[in-house]
Parts: C-alpha cells; structure tokens; sequence
C-alpha cells in the first residue's frame, strides 16, 4: 500500500507516505516553509510547525493509533455529527470520519513552500448504518506559511440531510493559564458543563478549570495568545458558524485512558465548527464548505 502510494503521489522529499505507530498510513510533508504530518486513518492532521517556530499543535503521549479509534490530538475531522450521536448515545461521539480510513485522492508540489494534499472519504455500508446516507466528503489540507484546510460534504443522496461537524483543533501552549483566546468576546455560547445553559462571553477567553463552550453563530477569526512562548496563533475560518473552546482541566484527564494526567497544562481546543443551531442542512447535490487557516503570528508588540 505505502509502495502504491508514493509512486502514485510521492512528491520526492516535499510527500512521502510511510507507516506510523499502529502501522497507521502516515504521510510526512516536509517544504521551505514548514513541516506537517497526516494520518491517513481519520483524514487527521498530527503535526504542523512553521520553520524556526514551536510546533503548533498538540497530540497526547497517550494517543491511540489504532483502526477504528480517535486519536487524542491534532485536528481530528468531527462529522456528521458534533458531540455525541443526536438520538443514539451508543454511535460514536463525534461521528465516524475520525475513525475511518480516507482515501488519497491527489498530492501536489504548489512551490518549494507550499504542498497539497487531497483526501476523500465516501459512504459504505458501515457508515450506511451509523448515517442513512449518501455524501463525498472531500478534505484538502494545504501546509505552507500558514496550515490551511478545506472540508467539503457534499449530499450524493436522494433527500436532504443535516449535519454539524468540526475541524477540532488541539493547540499546544507554554502553560494553559497564561494563555487567552480573543475573538470571541460577546459571542453567546453554550456551556456544555452547566446543563447546556446560554451564556454570553465577557472579554477574553482565560482558562483556570476546565472549560466546555459552544460559541454560535460567530464567524470571527480567533487568537490564540502565548505571552510565555511570545506568539500568537491566528486561526481563522470561513463556512464555520460556531468555535468551540475545551479544556478538560485534571479531573476529567485522569478520567480519560488517552490523555497524560497533567496534559491539560499543554494544550486547549478551538475548533472551527457547525454545532448546535449552526447545523448544516444540504439539498440533493449540493456542497457545504467549511475552510480553516492557522498562522503562527509575530510576537506581540508589548
Ligand atoms: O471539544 C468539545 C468536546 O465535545 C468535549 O465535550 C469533549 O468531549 C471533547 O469534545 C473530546 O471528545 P472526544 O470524543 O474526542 O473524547
């Protein structure tokens, strides 16, 4: 498989495709401006680092690499549903498109700094059971100066379906409680800890205990502020209603068998969504996009 793939869609030392912890389809992109890693298992995004800067995102040292499983970390693809399945708590949380295997469908050398590659998912008979429906979905994750994805769903079916879903982003910090996420301030939000109770976001986001909020109806870019690590992370979005912010703090860690106990001091999400009230509802044929880019910013003039 991994011979098949790099004569196919190899590009020489820019995309090379090789085997990963759990023998998972990995795919390294190493180019001018940065260097990321892919799991073919999910469509997910492991790693991306800018050259000269920190890595940016975060993936747990207890990560699962297994078919069939969610990794802990990365960007992980939700779809088609966020959250836990709408009416049976027994499907998967976050829907299935994390856990299957996606098909390379083209890799391109776009310049000495920037590389493309393009991944597809389609229904089958075991997604067929989980969701009654037919759809491509479609994600081109293009690495450079800035980590840019696109995920299209399109409905291939007969009737009209719904669906939420996100790109849920884990970015690693110096140290969780220095940090603050602006872009959100006014945005209302669903507290996801307090019995989905509304609230409305006062300044800037700060995190002291774990945290669990569905902002909606927000299409605001967001920063992710590190004064320790001295940068600033822009992540802004298009197609993408709400952003959701989660911190699990130690607690709900120690609960989790694929998250280090103390992890939480590493990391927070923001995830570039369609949650709740912003889900998407899609006609017989047509497309939805929903595009995220992530760049790490100069140092905050202080
Ligand atoms: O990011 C929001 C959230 O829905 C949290 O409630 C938490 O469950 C997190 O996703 C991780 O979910 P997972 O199924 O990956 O453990």
């Amino acid at each position: 498989m991994i011979d098949q793939l790099n004569a196919q869609f190899g590009l020489g030392d820019q995309l090379v495709f090789g085997l990963g912890p759990g023998d998972l389809p990995l795919v390294e992109i190493m180019n001018e401006a940065a260097m990321a890693v892919l799991s073919l298992h999910g469509g997910h995004v492991l790693a991306y680092q800018p050259l000269g800067q920190k890595p940016v995102l975060w993936v747990s040292k207890l990560a699962r690499f297994q078919h069939g499983e969610a990794i802990r970390g990365g960007i992980p693809v939700i779809w088609p549903w966020f959250g836990a399945h709408p009416t049976d708590s027994g499907r998967p949380s976050h829907g299935f498109a994390r856990r299957s295997l996606w098909r390379v469908r083209g890799a391109t050398a776009v310049s000495p700094a920037e590389t493309q590659l393009r991944l597809g998912l389609q229904d089958n008979e075991e997604t067929r059971l989980l969701w009654p429906h037919a759809f491509d979905l479609d994600l081109t994750v293009t690495v450079g100066a800035a980590l840019h994805l696109s995920l299209r769903t399109q409905n291939k079916g007969p009737e009209a379906f719904t669906f939420t879903s996100a790109l849920h982003s884990y970015f690693t910090v110096s140290t969780v409680t220095a940090v603050s996420i602006a872009g959100l301030e006014d945005a209302a939000y669903i507290d996801q800890l307090a019995g989905m109770a509304r609230r409305r976001q006062s300044g800037a986001v700060q995190i002291s205990s774990e945290v669990d909020n569905v902002y909606v109806n927000t299409e605001a870019a967001c920063r992710l502020i590190d004064p320790y690590w001295q940068r600033t992370i822009a992540i802004h979005k298009q197609g993408s209603r709400s952003t959701v912010v989660w911190n699990p703090w130690r607690d709900k860690a120690q609960r989790m068998a694929d998250f280090g106990d103390d992890e939480y001091r590493q990391m927070v999400c923001i995830e570039t969504a369609n949650a709740a009230e912003n889900e998407i509802r899609l006609a017989p044929g047509d497309t939805h996009e929903m595009q995220l880019k992530i760049f790490v910013e100069k140092e905050e003039e202080t």
